[in-house]
C-alpha cells in the first residue's frame, strides 16, 4: 500500500483485495451482473487492449460513457496498464469537449454509443488528432474507422502484470469548473483513491462487503467515482449501476430491483425522492444508510427523510481536488444542518483574508490538508498555484465552526454556485444569454426555496427590439441556454428588470438582486 511502499498500481490493489473473493457480485447494471472474477478478467483484458492500439504509459485517453459495468473496465484497465484515463462528465456539450480534447492530448476516447454524435461534432475542428474510437455497446453498424470495445477486449489477451507505477505518479483526471476560465484538469495519484477509501469509506462510514451501494451521482464525478467504484471495490462490496438519468422513478425502480444498503446522493435529489408520488415505504427498500454531498443539506429534508425511511443522510463535502469527503456527520454522531467535523486523516482551517485562523462562531475560507489532494490543474500553473498551497488546499467554501466542533455551510467563497450538486458559473449563464438577440443585460444570482435549496435565477434587461416580455419568452431564453450550455445551467427562473442595479462605475451589485429575494 502506499503506506509503506514507494510503488502502488490502484487496480492491481483492488484485485488483490478480493482475490477470494471472485464468484462475489461487483456490479450490476442493466444488462445483468458482473461477479469480481469476471470484472477482473476484463480489467485485464482492458489493459491488454489499450497496448494492442498502441497507447503508452501516461498517455491519456478520453473516457466520455454512461454508467454501465464498460465504465470501471476502461477506467481500472488504463490504470493497471499505467495509462491514464480522462473521465469526463456525459452532459456537456461539443465545445466542452473540444476543449477537453485539446487540453488533454488523449490518444484514444471511449465512448458510449448514445454519446457518438456529440463526440463527433467535438471532433470536427479539433486542433488534436485522437487516434482510436472506441465505441461501448454498439447496436448499430459502426462507422468506418470506429471499434466495438466488446472486439476489442475478446481479442485481447488477459494481461497479468500490472504496471510498476509510483503510488504518486499520474493516474486519472477529472475535470473541475470555477467561475471563470476553462475547466480545470484535475490530476489525481495512483495513491489518491486509496486515502479516500481508507478514511472516508471504511474508517468512517464503515462499508463492508455485505454492503450494495446505489449512487444517484454518476461515475465520473468524483463523488459518484468513490461511491460506486473505489469505495465499494476497496472492501468487496457491490455496486448498482443507473445508466441513464437518476429520476426519483429511475432510483425507486434501482431500489425495489436490487435493494441497496446504502444509497449516495445530493440534496435536490432527496427532496425530489420525498415529493414523489409513488416513493417507497422503508419497508419496501432495505436502506441501512444514505451519504449527501454536491450541496449543503438542509435540516429539515435530513429530519423528514429519516422520518420516513428509518435511516440517516449521512452529509458531508467533497472536492473534486480533495477526490472525495474530508467534512462529515458520522452513522453515530448525525447533526442536520452540519456538516459535521473533519473526518479524521484530514485536517482543516477557517481563515480570514489575512490568512489568521478565525475564532470559532466566526465564518472562514475553508482549506485542507490531507493525502488525497491533486497533483495539479493540467496547463494552468496559476490557477494550481491558487488552489494547492503546499500541504494545504484551498476549497472555495466559507464555513464556521462552534464550540463543540460542527461546521456549518456558509456559501461559497468564489461567485460560484452550487445546483443540484453541481457547480454553475454565474458569468457563464450570463455571457449565454446576452448571445440572445432579445437580451440586453443578463446578472444570474443563487436563491434559496421553500426547501432551503439553491436554484439558479437570472434577472434580464431586454433590447427595445425585444418580443413582450412574457412567460413564453422567459421558456424561450431557458431552452436558449439549455440549447448551449449543460443542462444543469440553464437558470431555473427568470425576472425582466427595466435596468440592473449598478454602483457609479457601472459594476453589477448583486447582493441587491440577492436582497430582492429575502423574504
Ligand atoms: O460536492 C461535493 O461535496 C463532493 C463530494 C465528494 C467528491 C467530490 C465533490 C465535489
Amino acid at each position: 500500500t502506499p503506506e509503506n511502499s514507494l510503488h502502488f498500481n490502484l487496480a492491481e490493489y483492488l484485485m488483490q483485495v478480493n482475490q477470494d473473493r471472485l464468484e462475489r457480485p461487483a456490479y450490476f447494471d442493466n444488462t445483468g451482473a458482473l461477479n469480481y472474477g469476471q470484472l477482473f478478467d476484463r480489467i485485464r483484458r482492458q489493459a491488454a487492449a489499450l497496448k494492442n492500439l498502441q497507447l503508452h504509459r501516461e498517455e491519456r485517453v478520453l473516457l466520455l460513457m454512461n454508467d454501465c459495468t464498460d465504465w470501471p473496465v476502461v477506467f481500472l484497465g488504463a490504470l493497471y496498464a499505467g495509462i491514464v484515463p480522462v473521465a469526463v462528465n456525459t452532459l456537456l456539450k461539443p465545445q466542452d469537449y473540444r476543449y477537453m480534447i485539446e487540453d488533454s492530448r488523449c490518444q484514444a476516447a471511449y465512448v458510449s454509443e448514445s454519446l457518438l454524435p456529440v463526440l463527433t461534432e467535438a471532433m470536427d475542428g479539433v486542433d488534436h488528432e485522437i487516434k482510436h474510437i472506441v465505441v461501448s455497446r454498439p447496436q448499430a453498424a459502426l462507422a468506418h474507422g470506429h471499434l466495438c470495445m466488446e472486439d476489442t477486449l475478446q481479442a485481447a489477451t488477459p494481461c497479468h502484470r500490472a504496471c510498476t507505477t509510483k503510488a504518486d505518479e499520474a493516474a486519472f483526471w477529472l475535470y473541475s469548473s470555477g467561475s471563470t476560465g476553462k475547466p480545470k484538469g484535475t490530476v489525481h495519484s495512483q495513491a489518491n483513491p486509496y486515502w479516500t477509501m481508507r478514511y472516508y469509506a471504511q474508517d468512517l462510514l464503515h462499508l463492508s462487503e455485505s454492503d450494495r451501494i446505489l449512487s444517484a451521482a454518476k461515475l465520473f464525478f468524483a463523488y459518484g467515482l468513490g461511491n460506486a467504484l473505489t469505495f465499494p471495490l476497496s472492501v468487496g462490496a457491490s455496486v448498482v449501476l443507473i445508466e441513464g438519468r437518476p429520476t426519483p422513478d429511475a432510483v425507486f425502480a434501482a431500489m425495489r430491483q436490487h435493494k441497496p444498503t446504502i444509497f449516495c446522493g445530493a440534496p435536490t435529489g432527496y427532496a425530489g425522492m420525498l415529493a414523489a408520488a409513488n416513493t417507497p415505504t422503508r419497508d419496501e427498500v432495505q436502506l441501512r444508510m444514505c451519504s449527501s454531498a454536491g450541496e449543503a443539506l438542509p435540516r429539515e429534508l435530513g429530519e423528514r427523510f429519516t422520518a420516513h425511511f428509518g435511516c440517516h443522510i449521512i452529509d458531508g463535502i467533497g472536492s473534486t481536488e480533495m477526490l472525495h469527503i474530508f467534512l462529515s456527520n458520522t452513522p453515530d454522531d448525525v447533526r442536520y444542518g452540519t456538516t459535521g467535523k473533519p473526518v479524521p486523516g484530514y485536517e482543516l482551517e477557517l481563515r480570514d483574508e489575512q490568512g489568521a485562523i478565525v475564532a470559532d462562531g466566526e465564518i472562514g475560507d475553508l482549506y485542507i490538508k490531507g493525502k488525497s489532494a491533486a497533483l495539479m490543474y493540467w496547463n494552468n500553473r496559476e490557477k494550481t498555484q491558487a488552489t494547492f498551497l503546499g500541504e494545504w488546499t484551498k476549497s472555495g467554501d466559507k464555513y464556521s465552526r462552534d464550540a463543540n466542533g460542527y461546521y456549518t455551510y456558509a456559501g461559497r467563497s468564489d461567485d460560484m454556485l452550487k445546483v443540484s450538486g453541481q457547480y454553475v458559473s454565474p458569468f457563464e449563464v450570463e455571457a449565454t444569454l446576452i448571445e440572445h438577440e432579445a437580451v440586453f443585460e443578463a446578472a444570474v444570482i443563487g436563491v434559496t426555496d421553500s426547501q432551503g435549496l439553491v436554484k439558479t435565477k437570472a434577472y434580464v434587461v431586454l433590447k427595445e427590439t425585444a418580443p413582450a416580455a412574457d412567460d413564453a419568452l422567459k421558456e424561450v431564453l431557458k431552452a436558449f441556454v439549455k440549447s448551449r450550455l449543460a443542462p444543469h445551467k440553464y437558470p431555473r427562473s427568470i425576472e425582466f428588470l427595466d435596468e440592473l442595479p449598478k454602483t457609479a462605475t457601472g459594476k453589477i451589485q448583486r447582493f441587491r438582486l440577492r436582497e430582492l429575494n429575502q423574504h
